[in-house]
């Protein structure tokens, strides 16, 4: 390279020349290594997976968690639970504000407030619990509960005006694009009639929520079965959520076969397109102590559902978001009629016309 530079273009001293070859040397390592580097982080799967376990209040999501995830050989060394901070909603400060009363008593005034302290404790709740080491999270709600199914209500109330929701969103969008780790990579959907909540609500007497009531419970239902449950728009045949492709779904284990979907659709945010969801039928009222064949049915569809996402993620000729992309839209019904229907309908269109992500979720 020296001979070269003194020879062809002309450079008179060799230390000139010595030194452009150096430079060009150091230059170009620099940018192998570069390059090796971020080839390395994207070809490094991401170990630990995440789910949000979804579903209306007093569901079961808490009891599910613990009951499930504590208490079965399936899932005792696979999972690790991260239960919903309420604790920190109900006691603020050195004070001990109840927020959650709060927003209960005067929802006008503190409903901005309180969604914006559930998001803090979500942000809080995940770095604590990033560092865990068994290979799934199962976290109780996500940001996007927060965002598609309480703010939504909240708003549409008029209990968050127009100024404090683009408050909310100026600031969702970008956080949740530094945190990945707020980004599940499934969701369980606990799925019950706002019938069955209601008297689950009742039963369980949270102080704060002497005031919640059936038609609440209904709109908050509404809201989690349009963004995680399918459905079709009557106008354009447009679906929310697609069916796996047949050859994937064969693969699926037949425990989990007719539940297992793809949240996708202009109303999904962008970071959960193509996120897989497994909905489960809480329908039923079952007492964990004494049916030990059901809590161990619900561990065994909890653990198949690890199975296939985290074999979609390990293989990247079978990422679940390429193939979700071949997905043709279909009309998706689960056929086992294990799965409770509104009033014989799957279809909640009144779901679909109250939606407006126009300006929240593009
Ligand atoms: P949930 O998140 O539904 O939890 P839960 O413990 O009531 O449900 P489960 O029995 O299934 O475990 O609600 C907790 C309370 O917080 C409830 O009163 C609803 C309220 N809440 C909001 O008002 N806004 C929110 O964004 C969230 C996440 C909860
Ligand atoms: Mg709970």
């Amino acid at each position: 390279m020296v001979e070269f530079l003194q020879s062809s273009v002309g450079i008179v001293h060799r230390n000139h020349a010595e030194s452009i070859t150096n430079f060009i040397k150091e230059s170009v390592l620099e940018d192998l290594k570069d390059d090796c580097l971020s080839t390395e982080v994207q070809s490094t799967p991401k170990k630990r997976l995440t789910f949000s376990v979804e579903g209306n209040i007093s569901v079961g999501k808490t009891t599910f968690l613990q009951r499930i995830a504590n208490e079965t050989l399936e899932l005792q060394d696979l999972v690790e639970i991260v239960p919903e901070p309420v604790n920190k909603w109900q006691d603020v400060g050195w004070d001990h504000f109840n927020i959650l009363d709060a927003f209960y008593a005067e929802p006008q005034r503190y409903a901005y407030t309180f969604q914006n302290y559930v998001f803090v404790t979500r942000v809080v709740q995940e770095r604590e619990s990033s560092g865990g080491i068994k290979p799934l999270r199962l976290m109780e709600r996500s940001v996007f509960s927060d965002r598609m199914v309480f703010v939504r209500t909240v708003h549409e109330a008029n209990w968050m005006n127009e100024m404090e929701i683009s408050i909310y969103d100026s600031w969702f969008d970008p956080v949740v694009s530094c945190l990945p780790g707020l980004i599940p990579d499934g969701f369980i959907y606990l799925r019950a009639s706002p019938d069955t909540c209601h008297k689950r609500m009742l039963l369980r007497k949270r102080a704060e929520e002497g005031g919640v009531t059936l038609e609440y419970l209904q709109d908050l239902h509404e809201k989690h079965e349009s963004w995680l449950f399918p459905f079709q728009s009557g106008n354009h045949g447009v679906l929310s959520v697609s069916k796996l492709p047949l050859h994937i779904e064969c693969s699926l284990h037949p425990d989990i076969r007719d539940c297992v979907f793809y949240l996708e659709g202009d109303h999904m945010h962008s970071s959960i397109q193509k996120v897989p969801a497994l909905v489960l039928d809480c329908e039923p009222n079952i007492d964990f102590s004494k049916d030990i064949e059901a809590k161990r049915q619900y561990a065994r569809q909890v653990a198949e559902f690890f199975e296939f996402v985290k074999k979609k993620k390990d293989d990247p000729a079978h990422k679940v978001g390429e193939v979700a992309k071949s997905i043709q839209p279909q009309l998706l019904l689960p056929h086992r009629g294990g799965l409770w229907v509104p009033d014989g309908k799957h279809f909640l269109e009144s779901a679909l016309k109250s939606f407006d992500f126009s300006r929240a979720m593009p």
